[in-house]
């Protein structure tokens, strides 16, 4: 018995060995077709990540589609705004419309950008480029219209536009010196509307020009000076006056003339807003053409520096005779004509002379008037004044008021008594003080 299950037992050891045997492989064929199983799950895994992927392609594709379709709408909706934005005198409503649209592109796609700017651009208008803006902006008056020009009777801004001056001459630089201060050229600008002041320097009277000393030559040099400095640092236009009066004959100081005007000409040109008026008021019987030879040689000297600022040249009789210049005018660019009133004693018969000249095509200017009579004194004429001021306003003729001081005399603006030298009351102005300051409102 032992024999046979000896003999037994190595058959049943091999029958399990065989049996492990198969048993192993099983296992380890079992392990690699679960492996392989695993690799299906990954080739799945690997094609569910390709369907992903071109259905991302898919949809990728379709939203360029969609983004295409949109920017061909958008072309098209465009277009007419590409064809009228030209056309159109309203940009900001076209402008208005479009930039919308640009900014939901913008904020969709690039590739859309490139068909939105052009409309943009070109819904601004080439009229109106933004160097016109910034100086409205600023605005003071010569911030606003820059250098003028003389077109045809009229006095034009930088634009081209008409332009009128309405402003105050100061009295005798020499015997009222203390009004060329910054406060009152800015109460002028802001509280009387006033876009000009007129620097009126005597030449041949009591420490005139000519007739002074040198140190007073000098202290007039300086007012001028502060003068033009105010009136640019505050936006105004300045005219500095060579004031004839005593002296008829603008011949008489020619030579000073001519070297004061290349002195001041070479200082001021590049400001744009001094205005050179180059004889106040040619009189005791001196002709047109005598005041013309004069006025084409100070001419020339100012145009050597400045080529194109404003000359005003003054007309024989105290500059009442703009009529006879117009039938023979200076040469040159940026000419005006001086016609000075006193409307107390200048009527019908000189306003006559001014539409006259004006009908002739000349460039007029009131450089210089009061609303009393002639010697600056008397009596105020309001019904002649204000004729003078409604044809003065038909033709848009520029006028300048005579006089900036408290002196004892009605054409002065300030009252005697007053003695301050800027930040006038109402009350503290004489009557043709507030005369002036109510018309310019
Ligand atoms: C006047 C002044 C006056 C002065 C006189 C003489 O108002 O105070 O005494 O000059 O110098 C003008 C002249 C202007 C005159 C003004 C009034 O351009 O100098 O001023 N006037 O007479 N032309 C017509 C009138």
């Amino acid at each position: 018995m032992s024999g046979r299950n000896i003999g037994r037992k190595p058959v049943n050891a091999l029958k399990k060995s065989a049996v492990l045997v198969l048993i192993f492989l099983f296992i380890l064929t079992g392990c690699n077709s679960a492996r392989e199983s695993g690799g299906i799950e990954e080739s799945e895994n690997a094609a569910a990540s390709v369907t992903v992927r071109d259905t991302e392609k898919d949809s990728v594709k379709k939203t360029t589609e969609s983004e295409q379709a949109t920017e061909g709408t958008q072309s098209e909706t465009e277009t007419p705004h590409q064809e009228t934005s030209p056309e159109t005198t309203e940009p900001v409503t076209t402008t208005g419309e479009a930039r919308p649209e640009t900014e939901m592109t913008t904020g969709q796609t690039e590739p859309s950008v490139p068909h939105t700017d052009p409309p943009v651009q070109q819904t601004e208008p080439p009229a109106e480029p933004p160097v016109q803006d910034q100086p409205q902006m600023n605005g003071t008056p010569f911030g606003s219209h820059g250098r003028l020009s003389v077109s045809g009777t009229r006095l034009t801004d930088q634009y081209g536009a008409g332009y009128t001056l309405r402003g105050i001459s100061t009295h005798g630089l020499s015997w009222f010196p203390e009004y060329v201060n910054y406060d009152m050229f800015k109460q002028m600008r802001d509280e009387w509307n006033v876009n000009v002041v007129r620097l009126a320097m005597y030449t041949a009277e009591y420490n005139g020009y000519c007739t002074g000393d040198m140190y007073n030559r000098e202290k007039l040099k300086k007012l001028i000076d502060d003068g033009v400095n105010y009136a640019n640092q505050l936006g105004i236009y300045v005219i500095i006056d060579w004031h004839i009066l005593s002296d008829g004959n603008p011949n008489m100081y020619k030579n000073e003339s001519i070297e004061f005007f290349r002195e001041i000409s070479a200082k001021y040109a590049e400001y744009g807003n001094v205005i050179y008026e180059i004889c106040n008021e040619p009189n005791g019987g001196t002709g047109w053409g005598e005041i013309k030879s004069y006025a084409q040689d100070v001419i020339n000297v100012i145009r050597s520096n400045d080529s194109s600022g404003i000359v005003i040249v003054g007309t024989p009789t105290w500059s009442q005779d703009a009529d006879i210049a117009a039938d023979d005018r200076l040469n040159g660019e940026n000419i005006m004509y001086a016609m000075h009133f006193y409307a107390d004693t200048h009527r019908d018969h000189i306003r006559d002379k001014l539409v006259n000249a004006i009908n002739k095509g000349l460039p007029v200017i009131v450089s210089e008037f009061g609303i009393c009579d002639a010697s600056g004194n008397g009596g105020i004429n309001y019904d002649e004044a204000s004729k003078w001021m409604s044809l003065l306003n038909q033709y848009s003729v520029s006028y300048v008021l005579w006089n900036l001081s408290n002196k004892s005399e009605t054409s002065a603006m300030i009252q005697s008594w007053c003695v301050k030298s800027a930040g006038f009351s109402y009350e503290e102005l004489s009557e043709s003080g507030k005369w002036f300051v109510n018309l310019n409102k």
